[in-house]
């Protein structure tokens, strides 16, 4: 069984390209079995037979297609002329659809158009459209738009798609996605209308701090293209021009941060209100770019667990879990009636704790019309909240309410399940917390006046990102913007988009997210691609860095963000730091610049790969004469430096290294279990203990329940990966910093060590071709299982050990992949391919 894909092959996607790449899944191939060559073949068309024994993201075989093409392909796989007698090939795939997009600056002829004196910065959203006659229905018909701000569309009374939130957000001024909808089914005969309403959004709204409003400009616009094929071969094309016209909404107002107000009274038909024209606006056609990734969407209905009293004595509803995306509640009340839901992730002396949001009010408002049934939800907003507080309602039932999690809508990918209930829920909580926090950009939180794209958080949870959901089109497309923003001397902003627009960013762990991020996904999904195209950014910030640390390869310069958040920082100074900033820094650009230059060598920069691995070794042995003693005590002497030296291979001396490993262990011990580490130090001190042979203290570590701890928050009703690792304290208070966030993944980063150690599933080739499988086995565990779903198929482990410490281990192995299994208790590893495999070995720990 042959499964294709195109791409990314993501769901509702037009290509932005006429060479797609072919991809392709061989699941039950037969013991032995192998292929030495492909046939591709478009359905009604042409087929071509190429030699090849790989099936990841192979080029496209054909003449490059043209914009707006569609067609159906297929793929088999065999030895020899497929039409020769004796040649064995498989049965063909099921064919797969692929659409091509707009690829040209040309393919737009319509225009970006704004209201006039609708949609003013405090105006409620307007709804832009025109109305226009069919003699007879089309036999296709394609929507291709996009907006300044964002937007939801209609034809005719019919919402157009799914996504909701878009055009998303990226680095608008040089990058504008556009999306695209078969709209073939709701034309009709005889009048039409089509039409968006607009939303503030990224665009407009409020970004960054309180107040501030048009990060990008302070006019909304639409650009719509519908393009009509009709059964006699003519074509029409119904673009936004000065033609259209603009009517308000019920939407009075809408902010990402504030929320939303609507006055249900008020129709959604734009021929019920008057209306202006419209006019054209400027907008750079060679910005639009097809999206790479999924678009936001409703991903999930949660029914709501329970309703309470608040000490005030209004009504609130416990969602059970700590997400994000919109309440909807179904209520029949006289018009007139205002209902007004709040938001909050916790609660505090009984009423929803609203201090961590800051300034963002998280409110919506809804003036009912009075009908039989209403439905109230948002369009232009979204919260992060656990509890919702409704107020304005005599009586509310728990089945009118539910949540609707709203994310960019990624395929799931990676699974771990163990015989600790406390480990499955941090494991939970950090699936939460991506799905939150992959809201069209990888932002740091989602709710309060922040939600930003921050390069520190990505970068340390990567990892553990790509290994839970297929992230190869949502992150290559953020660094697209990434290298969009780029300074001309190669800094790289602190988020991305970039609206907060330092003239000289520089920071360490965070800007280095230009090198890691990439290098990471070409670890899971083996696209050179992501590669070829981001490596002048890549190489351009490892040149800033080297022009500020100079000869000496110290970085010694500010600002730094540093071992953000370490526990013992006081609440509001984040970066107040046990971890010396410079051997953070100098660690990174050691590091970094090891990732470049292999990174140099995938794509065939043969020089640049023995210049920066010579500069890594330099910057290597500059870290260890400057910060590390002959007695392996690392600078700042504590948990994360001594991570970092470890995990990077910072430390040439054996000897030296051995009593660095003995010293982070006796530091481990000294905390009692405990977690001494920030958003740097996290997502490595496991990785470390398990490279000083200490892998029974990281197992220990992982199970403690005392702050800080990741367990501590589990113990406190976490369901979500908090910023702090005391966000909330022991006794049920918010913690008093001003940034309080219950729903931040960067913690989350020590889920990829329990995938790979607890699991025993770790990638040891790009694409995950080839697979190292060694579960440590210790602690209180009995069992674990994990599944990963590559490039070449489903990848799974599972094991489990009796009292006498005798275990059973299984794995599974696509076609594709060659497995190096390590069976606990024994000194050198089995390597397997296809297959499922079981072994039988003993516990290597007590
Ligand atoms: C905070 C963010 C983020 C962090 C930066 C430095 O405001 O929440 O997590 O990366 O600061």
């Amino acid at each position: 069984m042959v499964g294709l894909r195109a791409e990314q092959g993501e769901e509702g996607v037009v290509l932005d390209t006429g060479a797609p790449r072919l991809s392709w899944t061989v699941a039950d191939a037969v013991a032995g079995w192998a292929y030495d060559s492909y046939e591709v073949q478009v359905l009604d068309g042409p087929s071509r037979v190429v030699r090849g024994t790989d099936g990841v993201l192979v080029p496209w075989p054909f003449e490059p297609l043209p914009s707006r093409e569609r067609l159906c392909l297929r793929v088999r796989l065999g030895s020899g002329d497929p039409d020769e007698e004796g040649s064995a090939w498989t049965p063909w795939s099921e064919p797969v659809s692929l659409v091509v997009g707009l690829l040209e600056e040309t393919d737009w002829s319509a225009e970006f158009v704004s209201p006039v004196t609708l949609g003013g910065l405090d105006d409620g959203a307007p709804h832009v459209f025109t109305d226009f006659t069919l003699e007879s229905a089309p036999v296709r018909a394609t929507l291709y738009l996009t907006s300044h701000g964002v937007y939801e569309a209609y034809l005719n009374d019919d919402r157009i798609g799914r996504d909701v939130l878009t055009p998303g957000w990226t680095a608008y001024e040089r990058r504008l996605r556009y999306q695209a909808h078969d709209v073939t089914g709701l034309l009709r005969p005889g009048a039409n209308t089509v039409g968006a309403l607009l939303g503030n959004g990224w665009y407009r709204g409020q970004l960054v701090w309180p107040g501030n409003r048009s990060s990008y400009g302070d006019r909304l616009a639409l650009l719509a293209q519908l393009e009509l094929e009709f059964a006699d071969g003519t074509r029409r094309v119904i673009g936004t021009d000065p033609t259209w016209r603009a009517c308000p909404s019920p939407i009075l107002f809408d902010d990402l941060y504030d929320g939303e107000r609507r006055d249900l009274r008020r129709s959604m038909r734009p021929h019920e209100y008057a209306s202006e024209p419209v006019e054209a606006v400027p907008g750079d056609m060679s910005r639009l770019v097809a999206r790479r990734g999924p678009a936001v969407r409703v991903i999930e209905r949660r029914p709501a667990l329970s309703l309470l009293t608040s000490a005030a004595g209004a009504t609130i509803v416990d969602f059970g879990q700590n997400l994000v995306g919109w309440v909807e509640l179904t209520v029949r009340a006289a018009a007139g009636t205002e209902v007004t839901v709040r938001h909050a992730e916790v609660l505090e002396n009984g009423e929803l704790a609203l201090r961590p949001l800051r300034s963002a009010k998280a409110t919506c408002r809804y003036v009912l019309a009075g009908v039989a049934e209403e439905v109230l939800r948002p369009t232009f907003t979204f919260n992060g909240f656990r509890y919702a507080e409704i107020t304005g309602l005599e009586s509310l039932r728990i089945e009118d309410v539910s949540a609707l999690v709203l994310g960019s809508d990624l395929r799931r990918t990676g699974w771990l399940e163990t015989s600790d209930p406390d480990l499955n829920r941090l494991h939970e909580n950090v699936v939460w917390g991506m799905r939150g926090n992959f809201l069209d950009v990888p932002t740091d939180c989602p709710q309060r006046d922040e939600r930003l794209g921050w390069t520190g958080d990505i970068q340390v949870f990567a990892p553990t990102a790509n290994f839970l959901f297929d992230t190869s089109g949502f992150l290559a497309g953020w660094l697209e913007d990434l290298a969009a923003e780029q300074k001309p001397d190669g800094g790289v902003p602190h988020i991305i988009p970039d609206v907060l627009r330092d003239v000289d960013p520089a920071a360490a762990a965070w800007s280095d997210a230009a090198v890691i991020v990439p290098s990471t996904l070409y670890t899971t999904y083996a696209d050179h691609g992501v590669l070829v195209r981001q490596y002048a950014s890549m190489r351009a910030w490892v040149e800033k860095v080297r022009s500020l640390t100079g000869p000496g390869h110290l970085w010694t310069t500010g600002p730094q963000f540093g071992d953000w958040l370490d526990p013992t920082a006081p609440p509001d100074r984040p970066d107040a730091a046990q971890a010396d900033p410079a051997v953070i820094a100098t660690a990174y650009h050691a590091r970094t610049t090891r990732l470049l230059a292999l990174a140099a060598a995938t794509v065939g920069h043969g020089e640049d790969a023995t210049r920066y691995g010579a500069l890594a070794d330099a910057i290597a042995a500059a870290f260890d004469a400057e910060y590390v003693d002959p007695d392996g005590r690392v600078r700042s002497d504590c948990q994360t430096v001594y991570a970092l030296a470890l995990c990077w291979d910072l430390i040439a001396d054996e000897d030296a290294r051995d009593l660095a490993g003995e010293r982070l262990a006796e530091l481990v011990i000294g905390a009692r279990y405990r977690v001494a580490t920030g958003f740097v130090g996290t997502p490595v001190i496991l990785d470390a203990l398990c490279r000083a042979g200490r892998a029974d203290l990281a197992h220990r570590m992982l199970t403690e329940t005392d702050l800080p701890s990741w367990l501590y928050a589990v113990g406190m009703g976490a369901t979500t990966i908090w910023e702090r690792w005391d966000s909330m304290l022991p006794d049920g208070t918010v913690n008093p910093g001003s940034m309080t966030s219950f729903n931040h993944y960067a913690y989350g980063a020590v889920a990829d060590w329990m995938h790979r150690f607890i699991g025993g599933l770790a990638p040891a080739a790009p694409g995950w071709r080839e697979v190292v499988v060694r579960p440590v086995i210790g602690g209180s565990l009995t069992h674990a299982s994990a599944a990963f779903d590559s490039v070449h198929g489903p990848i799974s482990t599972s094991w489990r050990r009796d009292d006498r410490g005798a275990v059973r281990l299984s794995v599974d192995v696509p076609y594709g992949v060659g497995a190096q299994v390590w069976v606990p208790g024994h000194p050198e590893p089995v390597h397997v391919g296809a297959g499922r495999h079981e072994f039988e070995g003993t516990a290597l720990l007590p």
